[in-house]
């Protein structure tokens, strides 16, 4: 049980990592053209790095997506065109969910 506690702290960290460095102006808040700055970034990091530990994971869930309005709207959950952490969070882990 304390296993998976950590588990979850431990990806909730990587999550608040990786949410803060998408944050480009930071005000706590990603919007469209901050996801699609970071889907270019984290495009030209897989192609010099092959993911190969859990760190690499939720760059993976996020590139593997063509359709990036949607992938936006899914992080935005109640729809006002930002995505805060809580909502970031919450949408991830439904993602990490689905794909793994
Ligand atoms: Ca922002
Ligand atoms: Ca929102």
């Amino acid at each position: 049980m304390d296993e998976d506690v950590d588990e979850l702290k431990d990806l909730k960290d990587k999550i608040f990592t990786f949410f803060y460095s998408i944050d480009n102006n930071p005000d706590g808040t990603l919007t469209f053209s901050e996801i699609k700055t970071a889907r270019d970034r984290i495009r030209i990091e897989l192609e010099n790095t092959r993911p190969e530990d859990d760190d690499e994971e939720i760059f993976e869930i996020f590139y593997r997506h063509e359709n990036w309005e949607k992938v936006f709207d899914a992080l935005d959950l109640d729809g006002d065109k930002r995505s805060d952490f809580h909502e970031f969070y919450t949408a991830t882990i439904d993602y990490k969910l689905l794909f793994t």
